[in-house]
Protein backbone atom coordinates (compact mmCIF):
# COMPACT_ATOMS: atom_id res chain seq x y z
CA UNK A 1 0.00 0.00 0.00
CA UNK A 2 1.26 3.42 -0.90
CA UNK A 3 0.62 6.45 1.17
CA UNK A 4 0.57 9.73 -0.49
CA UNK A 5 2.58 12.60 0.77
CA UNK A 6 -0.80 14.36 2.22
CA UNK A 7 -1.14 11.91 4.90
CA UNK A 8 1.61 11.46 5.99
CA UNK A 9 1.10 11.41 9.71
CA UNK A 10 -2.44 9.95 9.72
CA UNK A 11 -2.65 6.82 11.29
CA UNK A 12 -1.14 3.75 8.80
CA UNK A 13 -2.45 0.64 8.22
CA UNK A 14 0.36 -1.77 8.68
CA UNK A 15 2.23 -5.49 9.39
CA UNK A 16 2.79 -5.04 13.12
CA UNK A 17 5.52 -7.51 13.35
CA UNK A 18 8.02 -7.84 10.63
CA UNK A 19 9.79 -10.98 11.58
CA UNK A 20 21.53 -11.49 -1.67
CA UNK A 21 20.78 -12.30 -4.54
CA UNK A 22 23.03 -14.46 -6.99
CA UNK A 23 23.36 -13.29 -9.67
CA UNK A 24 25.31 -14.28 -13.54
CA UNK A 25 27.86 -11.30 -12.53
CA UNK A 26 29.09 -11.41 -8.80
CA UNK A 27 31.80 -9.11 -8.32
CA UNK A 28 31.93 -7.65 -5.20
CA UNK A 29 31.74 -10.01 -1.98
CA UNK A 30 31.39 -7.94 1.83
CA UNK A 31 33.42 -10.17 3.95
CA UNK A 32 32.13 -10.69 7.44
CA UNK A 33 32.92 -13.60 10.01
CA UNK A 34 30.18 -15.47 9.40
CA UNK A 35 29.16 -15.13 5.64
CA UNK A 36 29.87 -13.79 2.50
CA UNK A 37 27.38 -11.29 0.52
CA UNK A 38 27.33 -11.04 -3.22
CA UNK A 39 26.16 -7.86 -4.50
CA UNK A 40 25.18 -7.87 -8.16
CA UNK A 41 27.71 -6.15 -10.69
CA UNK A 42 24.25 -4.28 -12.23
CA UNK A 43 23.50 -2.73 -8.21
CA UNK A 44 27.20 -1.62 -8.01
CA UNK A 45 26.41 0.40 -11.37
CA UNK A 46 23.72 1.72 -10.40
CA UNK A 47 24.82 3.05 -7.56
CA UNK A 48 27.82 4.70 -9.19
CA UNK A 49 25.53 6.13 -11.30
CA UNK A 50 22.98 7.56 -9.47
CA UNK A 51 23.01 11.66 -8.77
CA UNK A 52 20.42 11.93 -6.56
CA UNK A 53 20.09 9.70 -3.42
CA UNK A 54 17.68 9.38 -0.44
CA UNK A 55 18.74 7.49 2.20
CA UNK A 56 16.61 6.62 5.51
CA UNK A 57 18.53 4.75 8.07
CA UNK A 58 17.09 3.20 11.25
CA UNK A 59 18.72 1.72 14.89
CA UNK A 60 20.48 -1.14 13.13
CA UNK A 61 23.10 1.30 10.87
CA UNK A 62 24.14 1.89 14.63
CA UNK A 63 24.18 -1.64 15.65
CA UNK A 64 28.04 -2.01 14.80
CA UNK A 65 28.95 0.54 17.17
CA UNK A 66 27.44 -0.98 20.11
CA UNK A 67 23.72 0.66 19.83
CA UNK A 68 21.11 -1.63 21.35
CA UNK A 69 18.12 -1.92 18.70
CA UNK A 70 14.77 -1.96 19.29
CA UNK A 71 13.18 -5.00 17.65
CA UNK A 72 15.04 -7.66 15.33
CA UNK A 73 16.90 -11.16 16.11
CA UNK A 74 13.35 -11.96 17.97
CA UNK A 75 13.29 -9.85 20.55
CA UNK A 76 12.75 -6.24 21.71
CA UNK A 77 13.47 -3.90 24.50
CA UNK A 78 12.14 -3.79 27.64
CA UNK A 79 13.09 -1.24 30.14
CA UNK A 80 12.94 -2.21 34.02
CA UNK A 81 9.96 -4.41 32.85
CA UNK A 82 8.12 -1.63 30.29
CA UNK A 83 8.29 -2.79 26.96
CA UNK A 84 9.97 0.54 25.08
CA UNK A 85 6.64 1.16 23.18
CA UNK A 86 5.52 2.05 26.31
CA UNK A 87 8.32 4.02 28.34
CA UNK A 88 9.05 5.49 25.01
CA UNK A 89 5.09 7.59 24.22
CA UNK A 90 3.57 10.06 24.61
CA UNK A 91 1.22 9.12 27.44
CA UNK A 92 4.41 8.33 29.35
CA UNK A 93 5.57 12.24 29.67
CA UNK A 94 2.01 12.74 31.06
CA UNK A 95 2.04 9.86 33.65
CA UNK A 96 5.87 9.59 34.89
CA UNK A 97 8.22 12.40 33.25
CA UNK A 98 10.99 11.50 36.15
CA UNK A 99 10.93 7.81 34.68
CA UNK A 100 11.19 8.92 30.85
CA UNK A 101 14.26 10.69 31.76
CA UNK A 102 15.97 8.22 33.40
CA UNK A 103 15.35 5.78 30.50
CA UNK A 104 17.01 8.25 28.39
CA UNK A 105 19.84 9.29 30.38
CA UNK A 106 20.41 5.72 30.48
CA UNK A 107 20.96 5.64 27.15
CA UNK A 108 22.70 9.39 26.98
CA UNK A 109 24.95 7.48 29.35
CA UNK A 110 25.93 4.43 27.12
CA UNK A 111 26.20 6.69 23.61
CA UNK A 112 28.82 8.97 25.62
CA UNK A 113 31.49 6.47 24.92
CA UNK A 114 30.30 5.12 20.97
CA UNK A 115 32.30 6.19 17.95
CA UNK A 116 30.48 6.00 14.56
CA UNK A 117 31.24 2.49 12.27
CA UNK A 118 31.49 2.30 8.68
CA UNK A 119 28.26 2.95 7.85
CA UNK A 120 28.31 6.21 9.49
CA UNK A 121 31.62 7.45 7.68
CA UNK A 122 30.61 5.79 3.80
CA UNK A 123 27.35 7.62 4.56
CA UNK A 124 29.06 10.67 5.34
CA UNK A 125 31.57 10.38 2.35
CA UNK A 126 28.59 9.71 -0.11
CA UNK A 127 27.28 13.07 1.16
CA UNK A 128 30.47 14.84 -0.16
CA UNK A 129 30.42 12.78 -3.30
CA UNK A 130 26.53 13.13 -5.16
CA UNK A 131 25.28 15.77 -6.62
CA UNK A 132 21.77 15.37 -4.42
CA UNK A 133 22.16 13.43 -1.10
CA UNK A 134 19.63 13.51 1.61
CA UNK A 135 19.83 11.31 4.74
CA UNK A 136 17.16 11.14 7.00
CA UNK A 137 17.56 9.10 10.31
CA UNK A 138 15.41 7.59 12.75
CA UNK A 139 18.00 7.49 15.07
CA UNK A 140 18.27 9.81 18.00
CA UNK A 141 21.87 9.10 18.81
CA UNK A 142 23.78 11.72 17.00
CA UNK A 143 26.08 9.17 15.13
CA UNK A 144 25.78 10.45 11.47
CA UNK A 145 26.60 14.28 12.53
CA UNK A 146 29.93 12.52 14.60
CA UNK A 147 30.98 10.82 11.10
CA UNK A 148 30.98 14.17 9.34
CA UNK A 149 27.56 13.85 7.64
CA UNK A 150 25.64 17.06 7.11
CA UNK A 151 22.47 18.07 7.42
CA UNK A 152 20.94 15.28 8.71
CA UNK A 153 17.04 15.10 8.71
CA UNK A 154 16.67 13.67 12.38
CA UNK A 155 12.78 12.16 12.17
CA UNK A 156 12.57 11.38 15.59
CA UNK A 157 14.94 14.32 17.08
CA UNK A 158 17.81 14.17 19.35
CA UNK A 159 18.84 12.21 22.51
CA UNK A 160 21.25 15.16 23.17
CA UNK A 161 18.94 17.70 23.30
CA UNK A 162 16.01 18.35 26.31
CA UNK A 163 12.74 20.65 25.34
CA UNK A 164 10.33 22.96 27.49
CA UNK A 165 7.19 21.23 27.71
CA UNK A 166 5.60 24.85 27.83
CA UNK A 167 7.72 27.45 25.24
CA UNK A 168 9.52 24.77 23.58
CA UNK A 169 12.71 26.47 24.31
CA UNK A 170 15.72 24.03 23.74
CA UNK A 171 18.92 22.95 26.00
CA UNK A 172 21.65 21.07 24.66
CA UNK A 173 22.59 17.79 27.26
CA UNK A 174 26.29 17.01 25.51
CA UNK A 175 27.85 18.92 28.41
CA UNK A 176 25.69 18.15 31.24
CA UNK A 177 26.48 16.91 34.72
CA UNK A 178 26.83 13.31 34.90
CA UNK A 179 24.45 11.01 36.44
CA UNK A 180 25.81 10.57 40.01
CA UNK A 181 26.08 14.59 40.34
CA UNK A 182 23.79 15.99 42.90
CA UNK A 183 23.53 19.81 40.75
CA UNK A 184 21.47 17.63 37.78
CA UNK A 185 17.67 18.01 37.92
CA UNK A 186 15.11 15.65 36.83
CA UNK A 187 12.93 16.82 34.78
CA UNK A 188 15.70 19.61 34.11
CA UNK A 189 13.69 23.21 34.18
CA UNK A 190 13.40 25.39 31.39
CA UNK A 191 16.03 28.77 31.64
CA UNK A 192 13.15 30.93 29.95
CA UNK A 193 10.14 29.92 31.73
CA UNK A 194 10.71 27.85 34.68
CA UNK A 195 8.85 25.13 33.29
CA UNK A 196 9.68 21.64 33.10
CA UNK A 197 11.65 20.20 30.24
CA UNK A 198 11.54 16.48 28.32
CA UNK A 199 13.91 14.86 25.98
CA UNK A 200 13.67 16.70 22.40
CA UNK A 201 12.76 13.29 20.93
CA UNK A 202 9.41 12.10 18.94
CA UNK A 203 7.78 9.33 20.93
CA UNK A 204 4.75 6.98 19.66
CA UNK A 205 1.96 8.98 19.46
CA UNK A 206 3.44 12.18 18.98
CA UNK A 207 3.58 14.10 15.24
CA UNK A 208 7.57 14.27 13.52
CA UNK A 209 8.15 18.08 13.00
CA UNK A 210 6.11 19.02 9.64
CA UNK A 211 9.59 20.64 8.48
CA UNK A 212 11.22 17.39 8.96
CA UNK A 213 9.62 15.32 7.91
CA UNK A 214 8.27 17.56 4.63
CA UNK A 215 11.93 17.72 3.65
CA UNK A 216 12.46 13.90 3.27
CA UNK A 217 9.15 13.65 1.56
CA UNK A 218 10.30 15.92 -0.88
CA UNK A 219 13.76 14.43 -1.42
CA UNK A 220 12.48 10.60 -1.41
CA UNK A 221 9.92 11.87 -4.30
CA UNK A 222 12.92 13.51 -5.90
CA UNK A 223 15.65 10.10 -5.86
CA UNK A 224 16.72 8.25 -8.60
CA UNK A 225 17.99 5.65 -5.31
CA UNK A 226 16.85 5.05 -2.35
CA UNK A 227 18.50 3.52 0.59
CA UNK A 228 16.91 1.80 3.66
CA UNK A 229 19.36 0.79 5.92
CA UNK A 230 18.73 -0.52 9.27
CA UNK A 231 15.43 -0.33 10.28
CA UNK A 232 12.31 -2.90 10.54
CA UNK A 233 10.07 -0.48 8.89
CA UNK A 234 7.64 -0.72 10.95
CA UNK A 235 7.48 2.60 12.08
CA UNK A 236 5.48 5.00 10.61
CA UNK A 237 5.62 7.73 9.18
CA UNK A 238 8.92 7.05 8.85
CA UNK A 239 8.95 3.84 6.81
CA UNK A 240 6.38 5.52 4.71
CA UNK A 241 9.47 7.68 3.09
CA UNK A 242 10.67 4.37 1.34
CA UNK A 243 7.35 3.76 -0.03
CA UNK A 244 6.89 7.54 -1.07
CA UNK A 245 10.43 7.30 -3.13
CA UNK A 246 9.18 3.39 -5.16
CA UNK A 247 5.67 5.02 -5.65
CA UNK A 248 7.68 8.12 -7.96
CA UNK A 249 9.61 5.63 -9.60
CA UNK A 250 12.85 5.56 -7.69
CA UNK A 251 15.12 2.06 -7.16
CA UNK A 252 15.05 1.08 -4.17
CA UNK A 253 17.88 -1.14 -2.08
CA UNK A 254 17.37 -2.36 1.33
CA UNK A 255 20.73 -3.56 3.79
CA UNK A 256 19.52 -5.41 6.66
CA UNK A 257 20.91 -8.90 8.13
CA UNK A 258 17.06 -9.71 8.14
CA UNK A 259 14.10 -9.34 6.19
CA UNK A 260 11.66 -6.38 7.25
CA UNK A 261 7.99 -5.02 6.64
CA UNK A 262 9.49 -3.34 3.87
CA UNK A 263 11.43 -6.43 2.24
CA UNK A 264 8.25 -6.08 -0.36
CA UNK A 265 8.73 -2.73 -1.10
CA UNK A 266 12.35 -2.92 -2.42
CA UNK A 267 13.66 -3.80 -5.47
CA UNK A 268 16.51 -5.45 -3.79
CA UNK A 269 17.42 -6.76 -0.63
CA UNK A 270 21.30 -6.87 0.18
CA UNK A 271 21.26 -9.02 2.90
CA UNK A 272 24.45 -7.99 5.50
CA UNK A 273 25.29 -5.66 7.94
CA UNK A 274 25.74 -2.01 7.14
CA UNK A 275 29.27 -1.50 8.16
CA UNK A 276 30.13 -4.32 5.77
CA UNK A 277 28.59 -3.67 2.99
CA UNK A 278 28.17 0.37 2.35
CA UNK A 279 32.33 0.22 2.23
CA UNK A 280 31.90 -2.31 -0.76
CA UNK A 281 29.86 -0.22 -3.14
CA UNK A 282 31.45 2.31 -5.35
CA UNK A 283 30.42 5.48 -5.20
C1 LIG B 1 20.99 -4.16 11.09
C2 LIG B 1 22.18 -4.44 11.72
C3 LIG B 1 23.34 -4.10 11.03
C4 LIG B 1 20.63 -5.05 13.05
N1 LIG B 1 23.25 -3.53 9.84
N2 LIG B 1 20.94 -3.60 9.90
C5 LIG B 1 -1.30 2.28 17.05
C6 LIG B 1 -1.18 2.91 18.28
C7 LIG B 1 -0.37 4.03 18.45
C8 LIG B 1 0.32 4.52 17.39
C9 LIG B 1 0.19 3.88 16.18
C10 LIG B 1 -0.61 2.79 16.00
N3 LIG B 1 -0.53 2.42 14.71
C11 LIG B 1 0.31 3.23 14.10
C12 LIG B 1 0.75 4.15 14.97
C13 LIG B 1 1.70 5.20 14.70
C14 LIG B 1 3.08 4.87 15.27
C15 LIG B 1 3.61 3.59 14.61
O1 LIG B 1 4.13 3.61 13.53
N4 LIG B 1 3.43 2.47 15.28
C16 LIG B 1 3.75 1.16 14.70
C17 LIG B 1 4.92 0.50 15.45
C18 LIG B 1 2.50 0.34 14.76
N5 LIG B 1 3.88 6.01 14.93
C19 LIG B 1 3.89 7.08 15.69
O2 LIG B 1 3.33 7.15 16.77
C20 LIG B 1 4.67 8.24 15.13
N6 LIG B 1 3.89 9.39 15.14
C21 LIG B 1 2.76 9.49 14.42
O3 LIG B 1 2.36 8.59 13.71
O4 LIG B 1 2.15 10.71 14.55
C22 LIG B 1 0.87 10.88 13.93
C23 LIG B 1 -0.22 10.50 14.88
C24 LIG B 1 -0.07 10.63 16.23
C25 LIG B 1 -1.10 10.28 17.07
C26 LIG B 1 -2.27 9.79 16.53
C27 LIG B 1 -2.39 9.66 15.15
C28 LIG B 1 -1.37 10.02 14.32
C29 LIG B 1 5.87 8.55 15.99
C30 LIG B 1 6.83 7.43 15.98
C31 LIG B 1 8.00 7.75 16.88
C32 LIG B 1 8.83 6.49 17.10
N7 LIG B 1 9.74 6.75 18.09
C33 LIG B 1 10.68 5.70 18.45
C34 LIG B 1 11.22 6.05 19.81
C35 LIG B 1 12.07 7.32 19.75
C36 LIG B 1 12.64 7.64 21.04
C37 LIG B 1 13.49 6.50 21.52
O5 LIG B 1 14.55 6.25 20.93
O6 LIG B 1 13.12 5.89 22.52
O7 LIG B 1 11.72 5.65 17.49
S1 LIG B 1 10.05 4.05 18.40
C38 LIG B 1 11.52 3.29 17.83
O8 LIG B 1 11.24 2.67 16.55
C39 LIG B 1 12.49 4.44 17.58
C40 LIG B 1 13.03 4.09 16.23
O9 LIG B 1 13.50 5.25 15.58
C41 LIG B 1 11.85 3.46 15.54
C42 LIG B 1 12.21 2.61 14.38
O10 LIG B 1 12.99 1.52 14.77
P1 LIG B 1 14.16 1.06 13.81
O11 LIG B 1 15.14 2.11 13.65
O12 LIG B 1 13.57 0.47 12.60
O13 LIG B 1 14.86 -0.06 14.72
P2 LIG B 1 14.43 -1.57 14.96
O14 LIG B 1 15.08 -2.01 16.21
O15 LIG B 1 12.98 -1.76 14.81
O16 LIG B 1 15.10 -2.36 13.74
C43 LIG B 1 16.49 -2.51 13.64
C44 LIG B 1 16.79 -3.18 12.33
O17 LIG B 1 18.19 -3.18 12.16
C45 LIG B 1 16.32 -4.64 12.28
O18 LIG B 1 15.62 -4.84 11.07
C46 LIG B 1 17.63 -5.44 12.27
O19 LIG B 1 17.56 -6.62 11.50
C47 LIG B 1 18.57 -4.43 11.64
N8 LIG B 1 19.97 -4.60 11.96
N9 LIG B 1 21.90 -5.03 12.95
C48 LIG B 1 22.02 -3.33 9.29
N10 LIG B 1 24.56 -4.36 11.59
ZN1 LIG C 1 10.21 27.21 28.71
Amino acid sequence: MWRSRANLQSRPCLTLYYNALLPSATICFALSTVEKVAIKESTLERVHRARSVFVLTGAGVSAESGVPTFRGGGGATVWKGMPFEVISSAAMIERDLVAVWEWFDYRRELLRNLKPNPAHTTLARWGRKYERFTLATQNIDGLHAAAGSENVLELHGTIWKARCLRCDARKSLRREERADDSRRERPPLCEVCGEAMRPDVVLFGEMLSDKVLERAAEAAEGCDICFVIGTSGVVYPAAGLAEIAKGAGAFVIEINPERTALSDVCDETIQGRAGEILPQLRV
